[in-house]
Parts: C-alpha cells; sequence; structure tokens
C-alpha cells in the first residue's frame, strides 16, 4: 500500500473534524424552544461551546484509538515499550489552545451578556457611597435594557414576589394580581423582582433568562417575549421543603388577547361582587 504523507492524512482529518463540529454545533437541539430576544444570544454562545467541546472530543477520542490501534503490542513482542518523557513544546501548545478558546469565550460571553441587557444593571451602581446609604438597596441588579432600549421606558412593568412557594404577579398599572405571569408577545417587559423570605431564582427556560430573588435586594429582569404560548415558570434555587413544586407559568399572549386578559382581571378584582359575576362566567 502506497503511504499517505501524514500532512495530508492530518489536514483531511482537520477538516473532517472542523465540518463535524460546526455541525454537531449548529443541530445538537439540546435546548428547549426560543420564546425571547434573548434566547438566540444564549443559544449561538453554547452552539459555539458544543462546537469547540465536540471538535475536542473528536481529536482526544481520536488520538487514544488511533494509538491503540497502530502502537498495539505485536504477537510475539515482549519487548519494553520506549520511554519517553515529556515534550515540551506539545506542553507549550496544549496550554496555549485552551488559553485562547478560555479568552476568547469569556471575551465572547461578555459581549453577550451586554446585548441581553445585564450591563444596564451594573452601570446603574455607579452611585456614590452617601447616596447608598441613604437609599439601601435601591438599585435592582440583573437584566436591564438592552443596548437597542437604552434610555427608553419599559412598555410594561410587572412586579415579582417569590415566597415559599409560590410567585406573585402584580400589575402595578392596572391592579391586577395573578399566580400566572401574561405578557403580551413582542413587547418590552420589566419584571421587577423581589422575595418575602428566602432566596429564590425565577427562571424561564424558553427565555433563556434566570434572576435570583433576594430578600431586601430588588433584583430585575427586562425580555421581549417572541413567541406566543405557555412556557414554564421554575424556581431554580432550592428554597425549601416544597421548592420543586415552586412552578407556574408565563403565557404569551397576541396583544389583543392581552387586553383581553388584562380587561377580564380588572374588573374580575374591583371589590364590586356582582359585576364580577357578570364578566367572569
Ligand atoms: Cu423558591
Amino acid at each position: 500500500m502506497k503511504q499517505i504523507p501524514l500532512g495530508i492524512v492530518t489536514l483531511i482529518a482537520g477538516i473532517l473534524i472542523t465540518l463535524i463540529s460546526l455541525w454537531v454545533g449548529q443541530n445538537n437541539h439540546l435546548l428547549p424552544e426560543q420564546a425571547s430576544a434573548q434566547a438566540p444570544l444564549v443559544d449561538n454562545f453554547f452552539n459555539v461551546m458544543v462546537a469547540i467541546g465536540t471538535a475536542l472530543f473528536l481529536v482526544v477520542q481520536g488520538a487514544i484509538l488511533f494509538s491503540v490501534i497502530k502502537f498495539r503490542r505485536r504477537r510475539g513482542d515482549n519487548t519494553d515499550g520506549e520511554p519517553i518523557e515529556g515534550s515540551f513544546p506539545l506542553e507549550i501548545l496544549w496550554t496555549i489552545i485552551p488559553g485562547i478558546i478560555v479568552i476568547g469565550l469569556g471575551i465572547y460571553s461578555v459581549d453577550v451578556y451586554t446585548e441581553m441587557g445585564g450591563m444596564d444593571a451594573i452601570s446603574h451602581h455607579g452611585m456614590t457611597h452617601e447616596s447608598m446609604m441613604a437609599q439601601p438597596n435601591s438599585n435592582p441588579i440583573g437584566i436591564g435594557s438592552t443596548p437597542a432600549n437604552e434610555g427608553k421606558p419599559p412598555s410594561l412593568v410587572v412586579n415579582v414576589t417569590g415566597m415559599q412557594y409560590a410567585w406573585l404577579f402584580n400589575y402595578p398599572d392596572s391592579n391586577v394580581n395573578t399566580g400566572e405571569l401574561h405578557v403580551p408577545v413582542g413587547q418590552d417587559v420589566l419584571l421587577n423582582i423581589s422575595a418575602n423570605d428566602v432566596i429564590h431564582s425565577f427562571w424561564i427556560p424558553q427565555f433563556r433568562l434566570k434572576q435570583d430573588a433576594i430578600p431586601g435586594q430588588a433584583t430585575q429582569l427586562r425580555f421581549t417575549a417572541t413567541k406566543t404560548g405557555q412556557y414554564p415558570v421554575v424556581c431554580a434555587e432550592l428554597c425549601g421543603g416544597y421548592h420543586g413544586s415552586m412552578r407556574t407559568s408565563v403565557v404569551v399572549h397576541t396583544p389583543e388577547e392581552y387586553d383581553r386578559w388584562l380587561a377580564e382581571n380588572r374588573i374580575a378584582q374591583q371589590p364590586e361582587m356582582d359585576r364580577t359575576v357578570a364578566v367572569n362566567p
């Protein structure tokens, strides 16, 4: 058999591994459906990491498999293996490559966080010590306005309270209280999150958003839902014996549906009970 030059073999293997890794990165289907404007940002980052992970897996496992077959013990060969003691250039190489990958992912992740609105909350922290003493915990932390929405007020504000073991939603503009979050699709929504007792964590997997609810520290999540439907809201911080049942839903409506829902609940929650009966069969 004619020997193919090692350089060509390595090149072909490199191209194949790159193509396979890129494909796996784009087609892994490991995450649930995307339902917020932030979701594609998170998923693109995740897919890049899956692609890099796949490439590393193939290179490492491929090298092991290749060595096991190529350098296996032949029948009747009882000699010792060649003693090899480290390789300085190789160690430099496999330190530099992960170093570049980690720094690159670090920079990319900060970019994703900025695009999601994560830096908005942080920039609000440039206040003096005196003003912090005067207004304790008045600056919410979490995901704020995206660079595109900078300076614009949100179109809907909802107060979210976490308690053992439920989420409560209050719509301050319309005085509606619910146990389920309802939002219109395509609109800029701000959640003001607080906790009554212990730390909880407000998580909507389909939005790729999660924010701790902390007693004494206001937090926030600002997002735009991009797909109508019903998605789970899950408490993601172990908060006590019934933490596992601390779940509810977010319902993303079309704007017309949302207005109808809001109108029904606004009337339903007024004190005059006769009207409640009339509109809420
Ligand atoms: Cu909880």
